[in-house]
């Protein structure tokens, strides 16, 4: 099952269950405190869900689109519209998960709509036949190391005071956003106080080519990585970036897909790659860009949406795949929201690890009475 040529054959060869029930629902979650990264500032988590009903089973898919298009296209609009208008259509009793995806294809783009939808149906796969998620990627159970993205900050020394909190919970490694003005200096000061931190800095597109000699000075200071300097768009001029700079790049926005992923590989335009997997339309499609990553040597973390539990349980499950070889940005629930909507809730354990969650399917519970709390829209489809 773990044979490298054939980890995602298992789960396409999984057939779509019958379900009775399907909802979609509307949640806002406040954060703890906003989010800022360079293109949008958000105080609150809105999220779709997808709720499939069947033989007395709840199943769901958290969709990882934003209500606004700043850190990428779709919204949860266009997600709300692409699923019931034309993916769930599509989905027929029977038919193999790989035979779904065939069909999905005919839908240009949209893969956070697709993802929605894989992942509920994925999760009723596995609570039908008593499995935990990770069992149905093919995958034993596993520690995961946890890492956390710091959104930009007023002040260094907020920015100081954040870094230290999550030093002193034992994270494996810090991300910090960074953006144009807001970089050289600010990485300067985390550097001085943490020599020895994994330390990585997330642009989300803010910079152009241009700016190759300016990002260079970020050479200095050891970073792990710079994730997206360049635009959202882009692949190639990430490839002459590269070329510039000691520091491996690491692309989130750029990768929509497995064909995104292999003209990244191919034009060297990274040394790393950020795998949402909900992001690039789901598990199927993050199992076969991991599976091409690590042929070619790359090495792959999963990225976050700052997801509810549903998205994050996803999100830890496939951390178990053979090929995330790197901390990624699945932190603990109390990082995020004062209250989630699931229990139990993510914990780092002494070590900085996260548990993965045991019981079937994602392996954590909706809880009704908080559902209901931050649901701000819910519409029965069948
Ligand atoms: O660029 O990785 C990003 C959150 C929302 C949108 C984009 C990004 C992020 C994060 C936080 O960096 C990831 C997380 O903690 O879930
Ligand atoms: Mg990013």
């Amino acid at each position: 099952m773990n044979d490298s040529t054939s980890s995602w054959q298992g789960l396409a060869a999984e057939r779509v269950p019958a379900f009775e029930r399907i909802e979609l629902l509307l949640v806002r979650l406040p954060f703890v405190a906003p989010f800022a990264i360079s293109s949008a500032v958000w105080t609150a988590k809105e999220a779709l869900l997808l709720r499939f009903e069947a033989d007395g089973l709840t199943a769901w898919g958290e969709c990882v689109a934003d209500p606004d298009p700043y850190y990428a296209s779709e919204t949860t609009v266009t997600c709300r519209h692409c699923i019931k208008d034309f993916l769930l259509p599509l989905v027929e009793t029977g038919i193999e998960i790989g035979e779904l995806d065939r069909r999905f294809r005919r839908v240009r783009g949209h893969q956070m709509a697709k993802a929605t939808i894989e992942n509920a149906l994925v999760d009723l796969i596995a609570k039908r036949t008593g499995r935990p998620l990770h069992e149905l990627l093919g995958f034993p159970r596993r520690r995961i190391p946890s890492g956390i993205s710091i959104g930009l900050q007023q002040t260094p020394a907020e920015l100081l005071a954040a870094v230290d909190e999550a030093v002193a919970a034992g994270y494996h490694r810090v991300k910090m956003k960074v953006k144009r003005g807001q970089d050289v200096d600010w990485v300067r000061a985390v550097r001085e106080r943490f020599p020895d931190l994994p330390l990585m800095v997330d642009a989300n597109g803010d910079y152009t080519l241009d700016d190759a000699d300016h990002l260079a000075r970020l050479d200095g200071f050891g970073l792990t990585m710079i994730e997206q300097p360049l635009s959202y768009s882009d692949i190639y001029q990430h490839s002459l970036l590269q070329r510039r700079l000691a520091t491996p790049l690491c692309l989130d926005e750029s990768i929509h897909d497995l064909d995104d992923a292999t003209t990244a590989i191919a034009l060297g335009a990274c040394r790393v790659l950020n795998l949402k997997q909900g992001r690039v339309g789901g598990l199927l499609e993050s199992l076969k860009i991991v599976e091409h990553a690590r042929a070619h040597g790359m090495p792959v973390w999963s990225g976050g949406m700052d997801e509810t539990g549903i998205g994050r349980a996803v999100n830890i499950h496939l951390q178990t795949v053979d090929g995330f070889t790197l901390p990624g940005d699945t932190s603990e629930t109390r990082r995020y929201f004062a209250e989630d909507i699931v229990e139990p809730p993510v914990l780092l354990d002494a070590e900085g690890f996260i548990d993965v969650p045991h019981g079937p399917g994602i392996g954590v519970t909706v809880v009704p009475e908080r559902l209901r709390r931050y649901t701000i829209d819910s519409e029965r489809l069948r």
